[in-house]
């Protein structure tokens, strides 16, 4: 895309919008930023940006579209939805409007392998950028994970591979993006709060396989109805998962060994016990991060070695510490109700649970009923405590509690637990409402942890 004069807005500025305005910049595109913040809480964000943008309209999306200065291009963060009002106005001038992953992929000289899905995204991507590390290949592990694309899209030359964890929010706005491989992990329900409707939320993850073509590969869950339920005409070629079951053709697990059979070869990976990340749902990441890897034709014996060697990401079932005979366990990433069902199906009980958060209007049924057998006590605090306590008090095989916060049910939980307990942070629901994000929220409770006695 040739940017040199055009004037692009930009919309939000936070992680994504910082290095997408130094590329623009350095592309000679004339920048126009718009954000719902104001400028006090920008001040220092903006402040090394300023000789890179001609105009900024801060402190909400304003409908009247004179103030934007005519742009020819919109750029949109990906936590900034594409129906907002004054966005809708533009898309009726026909003013293009896209997201900052599209604009990268335009840029990148490099193949991407793209992985989405509700959960295991992060997960699955840093070990597949592991994998590609190890077979020898320049990488860039990128997207979602926290990296945007933008920041790295002059360090690869066509021999390299962007690794990139995509979004929902993200697919809501490209247009060419075009995996060579690309892994759709699971649809369970999440951001309904955004985009509406479970079918509405299921078409986005799909639109990852959108632009491939016969010589690029669709890495699916062939034990996830709702990624099997894709039927809109997949044209690259499919290379299905499963742990549960043998496939004619894919990977899949068979006798406690990862086996992967393609054009007729069978070929053993790895056992499954020498796998360091625990729990069946890091079995399905491992499986996707390995089709991805294969498919594109790296040794096996990279992969075996990065599944053997990866520890896991932060924020995910991480190990906290050990107090006086209770494991400690930071889950902050588990942000709808499925991620924490793996969590708590994951971890050793009984178990002590902190859960509670912002409300993305997510169904917290099948959560509450993993509980039996596992959850002893459940710890709520947020805006969606008061939904927490009132689902619990129809059940009757755990305890609750409503706290006020992180701290005091990091308290509550310390002197509830008895040797052997475990207590798990994972709050199956976003961080927005007390914290800037997941990540602020775990490294809360690590550090309350920390403080405990023992
Ligand atoms: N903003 C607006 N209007 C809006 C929404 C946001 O002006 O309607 C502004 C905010 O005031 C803020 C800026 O946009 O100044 C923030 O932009 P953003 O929300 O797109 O967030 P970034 O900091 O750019 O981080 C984004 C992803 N965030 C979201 O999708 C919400 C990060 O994913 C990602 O790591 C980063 O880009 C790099 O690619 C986080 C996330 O929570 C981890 N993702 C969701 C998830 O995983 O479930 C999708």
């Amino acid at each position: 895309m040739h940017l040199n004069g055009l004037k692009v807005l930009v919309v939000g500025i936070g992680i994504t919008g910082v290095p997408l305005i130094q590329f623009l910049h350095t592309q000679g595109a004339r920048v126009f930023l718009n954000d719902m913040r104001d400028a006090s809480s920008l001040a220092d964000t903006l402040q090394p940006l300023e000789n890179m943008i001609e105009k900024v309209i801060l402190g909400g999306h304003p409908q009247d579209l004179s103030l934007y200065q005519d742009p020819e291009l919109i750029i949109l963060s990906p936590g900034v939805p594409v129906d907002l009002p004054f966005l809708r106005a533009f898309k009726k001038l026909n003013i293009p409007i896209i997201g900052e992953i599209e604009l990268a992929y335009q840029h990148m000289r490099a193949p991407v392998i793209a992985i989405t899905g509700t959960n295991g995204k992060t997960t699955t991507t840093a070990l597949t950028g592991d994998m590609f590390r190890l077979a020898g290949k320049e990488t860039e592990v990128v997207g979602n994970i926290g990296i945007p694309g933008i920041s790295r899209v002059d360090t690869l030359d066509e021999n390299g591979y962007y690794v990139m964890e995509v979004s929902s929010f993200q697919l809501e706005t490209i247009q060419q993006f075009k995996p060579k491989a690309a892994a759709l992990l699971n649809i369970t329900p999440d951001h309904l709060n955004r985009h509406g409707s479970m079918d509405a939320y299921a078409a986005l993850k799909y639109r990852i396989f959108e632009n491939q073509t016969k010589d690029d590969v669709a890495v699916i869950n062939a034990d996830d109805a709702a990624s099997m339920a894709y039927n809109s005409g997949l044209r690259s070629i499919p290379l299905y998962f499963s742990r549960q079951k043998r496939l004619s053709s894919g990977i899949f697990v068979d006798k406690d060994e990862i086996v992967f059979r393609w054009n007729d070869t069978e070929k053993k990976i790895i056992a499954v016990d020498m796998i360091q990340i625990p729990g069946t749902h890091n079995l399905e990441n491992a499986l996707a991060a390995s089709g991805l890897a294969l498919a594109c034709g790296l040794p096996p014996e990279a992969v075996a070695e990065a599944l053997v060697k990866f520890p896991g990401v932060e924020h995910r079932i991480e190990f906290v510490a050990e107090k006086n005979g209770v494991i400690y366990i930071n889950d902050s990433k588990a942000t709808n109700p499925d991620a924490a069902i793996k969590a708590v199906e994951a971890v050793a009980a009984p178990l002590i649970l902190l859960a509670g958060g912002m409300d993305k209007k997510s169904d917290f049924t099948s959560l509450l009923n993993a509980f039996r057998g596992k959850v002893k006590y459940l710890l709520v605090y947020g805006e969606t405590a008061p939904l927490l306590m009132e689902a619990s008090n129809r059940l009757n095989f755990y305890e609750v509690k409503q706290v006020k916060n992180l701290d005091e049910a990091v308290r509550v939980a310390a002197a509830l637990a008895e040797s052997g307990d475990s207590v798990l942070l994972s709050p199956a629901c976003a961080s927005w409402d007390m914290y800037a994000n997941f990540e602020e929220r775990g490294a809360h409770f690590k550090a309350l942890v920390g403080e405990l006695d023992g």
